[in-house]
């Protein structure tokens, strides 16, 4: 009897040391993860999409917040949130006319409001607002149809949950006040109804981590969780850190990759991983009635170049209007970058950058045996320099026109004469044949 005690005990305690050794096992991602990784660095182009019951009151996203609304008064608006003008159809149209590939939507915001159809909180869309539909679930659908990827951005942070206990001191990572095995398992729930009633979800856009940096998010479980789901999803986390374990691609906000203007880049050494950033086209995240400071068709073109350049893709964010509309100057402006897309997106589509640094003239690409050199900014000078280029290039040409460009390459790297060229205003894409 006592034999078989110490033989059971042994056991235990060898299969607890194998758990562990599974638990920290390193996240391995599947071939199908990583071609849709490959496929997500070809994209190169997305949009951002907040919207929520805070476009009601055309001050962004964190109005809640910053104006002091209670959270009981602040829920009010989902009684009046009635976007009657959505239309799925007219959202990716939009998308794909502007040359974008991927949409990444809000599906629950740091007010907390989900915008899908969950059964894990009446606090959503179908059960808390007249419209009674959800969005989430048609734009899903029509974005399978035309062929344009989806991603759900989930924040962690919540300002009105009581498990969640917003303001609550972390202590032994985990808030001292509400329920944190509850959150996280809400969290858990409301990402399996995500990633299981929606078709076609290629990623999860994480957001909130840095409201606690010391809290224990249980990303092991989180992420294995959606893997599991599907092991092909992206997974990414804006915590402004260097990609942890169990991560898919790198995000930087406002800001391209190595940059960091705004202070949330500071931590966020650049990884192995693929690249997104992502950015405003005015300076709200959502719909911000008062703010006009409009990025021209000319800034985001550059962004998405800039990105490109540095290996990275870019996200474009508009904030949709309560009613379900986009407004014009978004779609007037994304009209022209979308037709400038779609003259010079073989130099961006697909292809790979940061083997050339960035240069003061500009950026460049490449795909295959060829070089995109993009002079956003040519400068008062008749030639730019590539430097380190290792192969030999045999041709130069125009992308607009084809038009041959004279260029000499030294061991230190290539002359490019621009004399006399016809200049785009946005970009002008000079592409060199190498072998
Ligand atoms: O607080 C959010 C903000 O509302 C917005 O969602 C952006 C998007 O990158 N992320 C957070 C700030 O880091």
């Amino acid at each position: 009897m006592r034999r078989k005690l110490i033989i059971a005990c042994l056991m235990l305690i060898t299969t607890a040391g194998l758990h562990n050794a599974v638990a920290q096992e390193a996240y391995v991602p599947t071939t199908s993860n990583m071609a849709a990784r490959r496929n997500f660095q070809d994209m190169k182009f997305g949009l951002f999409i907040h919207w929520g019951i805070y476009s009601i009151l055309g001050d962004g996203e964190w109005v809640m917040h910053n104006e002091k609304i209670p959270y009981d008064s602040y829920k009010r608006l989902a009684g009046f949130f009635n976007p009657q003008e959505f239309n799925a159809k007219e959202w990716v149209a939009f998308a794909k006319k502007a040359g974008m590939k991927y949409i990444t939507i809000t599906s629950r915001h740091h007010d907390g409001f989900s915008m899908f159809g969950t059964k894990l909180s009446p606090y959503n869309i179908v059960d808390a607002t007249p419209y009674h539909k959800d969005p989430l679930m048609e734009l899903a659908k029509e974005c399978e149809k035309e062929g344009i990827e989806l991603h759900f951005y989930y924040s962690l942070l919540d300002w009105g949950r009581s498990d969640y206990a917003f303001g609550s001191q972390i202590v032994n990572g985990k808030p001292v006040k509400g329920d944190w095995d509850s959150y996280i398992k809400f969290m858990k729930d409301q990402l399996t109804e995500l990633i299981t009633k929606y078709p076609g979800v290629k990623g999860i856009w994480f957001d909130g981590n840095w409201e606690r940096t010391a809290a224990n998010w249980h990303y092991d479980e989180i992420y294995g969780l959606i893997h599991k789901l599907n092991p092909a999803i992206l997974v990414g986390n804006n915590h402004h850190l260097a990609p942890k374990d169990g991560e898919d691609f790198q995000m930087f906000e406002k800001d391209l990759p190595g940059n960091n203007t705004t202070g949330f880049s500071g931590e966020s050494k650049i990884g192995t991983l693929p690249l997104e950033t992502c950015e405003t086209i005015n300076d709200s995240w959502g719909f911000n009635i008062r703010d006009r400071s409009f990025k021209s068709s000319k800034q985001i073109i550059h962004y998405l170049v800039n990105a490109a350049g540095r290996n990275a893709n870019f996200l474009l964010n508009i904030g949709p209007m309560p009613n379900g509309k986009i407004q014009s100057e978004f779609t007037d402006t994304l009209a022209i970058v979308g037709a400038w897309v779609q003259k010079n997106g073989e130099a961006v589509y697909g292809t790979r950058g940061g083997s050339v640094p960035p240069q003061a003239w500009g950026v460049v690409t490449v795909k295959n045996k060829t070089m995109y050199a993009h002079i956003t900014d040519p400068q008062a000078v008749s030639y730019i320099f590539i430097p380190q280029v290792k192969q030999t290039v045999t041709k130069a040409a125009l992308l607009s026109n084809g038009a041959a460009v004279k260029f000499k390459q030294q061991p230190e790297g290539v002359f490019i004469y621009t004399a006399g060229l016809a200049m785009d205003a946005n970009d002008t894409v000079i592409k060199l044949t190498v072998n």
